[in-house]
Order: structure tokens, then C-alpha cells, then sequence
């Protein structure tokens, strides 16, 4: 019979390549020493220092799977993911910035974006020089994107692009904007446009007063006539499944990244536990305390098989959307419960900033939210099981 390691439940480390490996340990080692000292008093302050796009370029961890020509890793799903679990240890809004730049900004431009737009922009992408954002979401079009009213109307040169959009991470500090709208031109289809900060009639207000994700900025992006040249319209895709494409990676990526927090949780607790005495003894010998550590673990070393698989398929070029519905949407809840717990189990030193709990758990009530909710992407699953859609 074999050894157990409560760290290690299932043995994840002998399934990962030497490369993942490394690249693993060069995450968390940046995680640890560069952002883990910052991380409580930039959350107590809502600030997002800009400078760790660059700190984490350096490190290779901006677009990890696209390839080396356009200053990438070109390496696997799986390390991707790795990635996004040692950050989101951490902080889920540190995560948040290296998932956008990475699935929703380097990814869109890479696929569907032309050789001129790829070599303009990915390289800057991948060092952190650049910081990019994802805009699909708008004040009246959330769950339901195909409800957006940003459109693109054609000019002589190009396009002129009107609308707002709402909730965009990276927004009030970024360089670079992949913008969804409708376009006129092409039969009122959804493509893809990439702007630049300083264009005209585009700003990015910061949305203040977020009591979750607050180390990572959120805006809005508002265009009053933005004119953009051909070159801004990414050639390679039309349709939601354009930004579906890109959420398909980053929600993969989310369902790693959470079970990073989680394990955080599951970690300061369990050693919580062993210090702190009540009625004569260590509260992590009673059994209500264990239960809910042994239930810590199983829920993390089940989703981390879940999401090793799904990334083994993601590599092969074999993964269903669903299959990622199945890991972002259990993956969040289960990291959710688990922090609650956490902060449950510190009694009242669960509520302060110093114990890190907390800020976890409300952290994770945004990554339950976005890129489709823990229902949304029930009904994501109830389509595909019973071929009855339920949105509407
Ligand atoms: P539906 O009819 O299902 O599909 C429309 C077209 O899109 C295609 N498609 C996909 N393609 C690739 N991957 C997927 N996952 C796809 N899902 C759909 C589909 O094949 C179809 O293509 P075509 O060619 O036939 O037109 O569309 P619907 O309007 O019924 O959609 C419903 C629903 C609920 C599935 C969808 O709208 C949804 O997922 N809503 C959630 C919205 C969401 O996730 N927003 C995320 C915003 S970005 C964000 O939150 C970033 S936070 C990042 C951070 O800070 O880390
Ligand atoms: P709504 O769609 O209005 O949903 C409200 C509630 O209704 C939810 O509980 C939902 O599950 C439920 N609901 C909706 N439709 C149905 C239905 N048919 N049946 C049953 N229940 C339903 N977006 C971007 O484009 N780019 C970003 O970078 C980005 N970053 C974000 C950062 C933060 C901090 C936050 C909070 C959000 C971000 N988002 C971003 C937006 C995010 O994707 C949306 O908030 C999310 O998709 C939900 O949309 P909504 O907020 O409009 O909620």
C-alpha cells in the first residue's frame, strides 16, 4: 500500500511533467515572495499596482500556451492552470489580471487576430509592457451577451464604435482593449475589435467601492465614437463563439486558480486548528473540526483530478465547453464552501485581514459570478443533458 499526503491526496505531482513542474515552481516562488507581502494591505487599500504585469512577464507567466514567436511559453493547458493555482493561493484579483491578459487578451489576438495584429501586439502582451482587457459584459447584457448594444459602424477607413461596457477587469489601467460589439457591416454580427488607450472619445472609469476582488481594478470602458482603422477588426472569428472561445480558457484556468485559494484555506485552517486550544485541547482534535477538514480535502483533491483531465483534453485539442462548465462551476462552489468554513473554524480571527480568510472568501463570491454564473453554467449542463434549453 502506498504513502498518503495530505497535501498531495492523490499524488497530482507524479502526473505532472518535469516542464509543468517547474514552471509550477517558479509560480509559486513568485507568488510567495512578490505578491503574498503585498497582497493584504493592496486589498485593504483597493489599489492594483501595475507593475506586477511586468514582474510576472519577466517570470513567463503571461500567456503561457501561446507560442514562443510571439513571446509566449508555447507551453501546455495543464501548466497553465498550475499557473493560475499558485497565484490565485494568493489572491484571486492577482489571478483575475493574469487571466485576462492571458485568456481573454493574448488569446483572442493570437487566434482570431491577423500576422500584423499578433506581431503589434503579443510580444508587449507577454512582458507585462502592455496591460490588456476583455470588454463583453455591459450594464443591461451580463448572463445574456448577445443582449449587448455596442456597435460598430462602418466608415470609409473603418469603423466607428458606440456603447458602454461594465464590470472589465485590467479596464482603468489598461493599454490594450479587446471590445465585442455588433457590427453593422457584417449583418449585425458580433466581432471583435482591438483599441488603444488615448483613442478619442474612449475612457475607462475605475468602479470603486468592490468589497471582493479589490487588489484587482475593475471598470467600465465607454465609447462615445471611437474611430478605429480595418486594422482594429480581429479578421478570424465572427459570433459569440468569438468570446466563447476565449472564456473557455479562462474559465479552465478559474477552476484551477479557486482550488489555489481553497487550498490556502484548507491549509490555515488545519494549522489553526493545531494551535488553538479550547476546553484543554487543540481544536483540530475535536471531530466536528475534522470533518469539515476531511471535507476541505476531498472536495479539493477530487476538482484538482477534474481539472488536471479537462486540461489533458484542453492540450489534446479534445474538451467540450460542458466539460468546462462542469470544472468552473464546481470548482467555485466548492472553494466558496471551503473558504466559509475557513473563516468559520478561525472563529473571530476569521474576520481579520491579518488570518487572510476572509479576504479568500469574499474574493471567491466574484469568481462564483463571473465568466457565468454557478447557475448559468447549470443550465450550460441542462442543455446538454436534456437538449431543452432553459434560459428563456
Ligand atoms: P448559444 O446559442 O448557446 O451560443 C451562441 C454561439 O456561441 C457558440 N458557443 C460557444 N462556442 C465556443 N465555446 C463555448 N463555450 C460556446 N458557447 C456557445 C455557439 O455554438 C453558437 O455559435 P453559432 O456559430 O451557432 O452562432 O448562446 P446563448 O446566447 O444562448 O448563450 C447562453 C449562455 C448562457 C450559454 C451564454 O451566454 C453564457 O455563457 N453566459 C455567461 C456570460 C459570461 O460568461 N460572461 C463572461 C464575461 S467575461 C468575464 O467575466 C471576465 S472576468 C475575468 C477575470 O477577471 O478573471
Ligand atoms: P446577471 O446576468 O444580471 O445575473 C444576476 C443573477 O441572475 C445571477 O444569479 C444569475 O445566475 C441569474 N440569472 C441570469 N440569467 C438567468 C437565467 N436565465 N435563469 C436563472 N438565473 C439567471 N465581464 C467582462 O466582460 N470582462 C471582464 O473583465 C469582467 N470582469 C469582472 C470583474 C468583476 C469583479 C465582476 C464582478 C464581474 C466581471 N465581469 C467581466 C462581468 C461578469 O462576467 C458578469 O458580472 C457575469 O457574467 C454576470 O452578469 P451580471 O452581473 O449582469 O448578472
Amino acid at each position: 500500500l502506498g504513502r498518503f499526503d495530505w497535501e498531495d491526496a492523490f499524488r497530482l505531482e507524479d502526473q505532472l511533467t518535469e516542464d509543468e513542474r517547474m514552471l509550477r515552481d517558479a509560480a509559486r516562488a513568485y507568488a510567495q515572495d512578490k505578491l503574498q507581502s503585498r497582497v493584504i494591505k493592496a486589498f485593504a487599500d483597493e489599489e492594483t499596482d501595475p507593475a506586477i504585469f511586468r514582474e510576472m512577464g519577466e517570470m513567463g507567466l503571461l500567456g503561457v500556451t501561446v507560442p514562443e514567436e510571439y513571446g509566449g511559453l508555447g507551453a501546455s493547458y495543464v501548466s497553465y492552470g498550475l499557473v493560475a493555482r499558485e497565484v490565485e493561493r494568493v489572491d484571486s484579483g492577482y489571478r483575475s489580471m493574469m487571466s485576462v491578459q492571458s485568456s481573454l487578451v493574448m488569446y483572442p489576438i493570437y487566434a482570431y487576430g491577423s500576422e500584423e495584429q499578433r506581431m503589434k501586439y503579443l510580444p508587449k502582451l507577454a512582458s507585462g509592457e502592455y496591460i490588456g482587457c476583455f470588454g463583453l459584459t455591459e450594464p443591461d447584457a451580463g448572463s445574456d451577451p448577445a443582449g449587448m448594444k455596442t456597435v460598430a459602424r462602418k466608415t470609409a477607413n473603418g469603423y466607428v464604435l458606440n456603447g458602454a461596457k461594465m464590470w472589465i477587469s485590467n479596464a482603468p489601467i489598461a493599454d490594450v482593449f479587446v471590445v465585442w460589439a455588433k457590427s453593422e457591416a457584417h449583418g449585425g454580427k458580433i466581432r471583435g475589435f482591438v483599441l488603444e488607450k488615448g483613442m478619442k472619445g474612449l475612457s475607462a472609469p475605475k468602479i470603486g467601492g468592490k468589497l471582493s476582488l479589490r487588489a484587482s481594478v475593475t471598470g467600465e470602458i465607454v465609447m462615445k465614437d471611437v474611430e478605429v482603422g480595418e486594422d482594429a477588426l480581429l479578421p478570424g472569428v465572427e459570433g459569440l463563439k468569438g468570446p466563447f472561445g476565449c472564456l473557455n480558457r479562462a474559465r479552465y484556468g478559474i477552476s484551477w486558480g479557486v482550488l489555489g485559494a481553497a487550498e490556502f484555506c484548507l491549509s490555515a485552517a488545519r494549522q489553526y486548528g493545531l494551535d488553538r486550544k479550547q476546553f484543554n485541547k487543540p481544536i483540530a482534535g475535536t471531530q466536528l473540526y475534522q470533518l469539515k477538514l476531511a471535507n476541505m480535502l476531498t472536495e479539493i483533491s477530487l476538482g484538482l483530478q477534474a481539472s488536471l483531465r479537462v486540461g489533458r483534453l484542453l492540450d489534446e485539442a479534445n474538451a467540450a465547453p460542458e466539460m468546462i462548465s462542469i470544472v468552473k462551476r464546481n470548482n467555485c462552489g466548492k472553494a466558496l464552501d471551503i473558504a466559509r468554513w475557513a473563516r468559520d473554524m478561525h472563529g473571530g480571527n476569521g474576520i481579520q485581514q491579518e488570518f487572510q480568510v476572509i479576504r479568500h472568501m469574499v474574493n471567491l463570491e466574484t469568481v462564483n459570478t463571473y465568466e457565468g454564473t454557478h447557475d448559468v453554467h447549470a443550465l450550460i449542463l441542462g442543455r446538454a443533458i436534456t437538449g431543452l434549453q432553459a434560459f428563456f
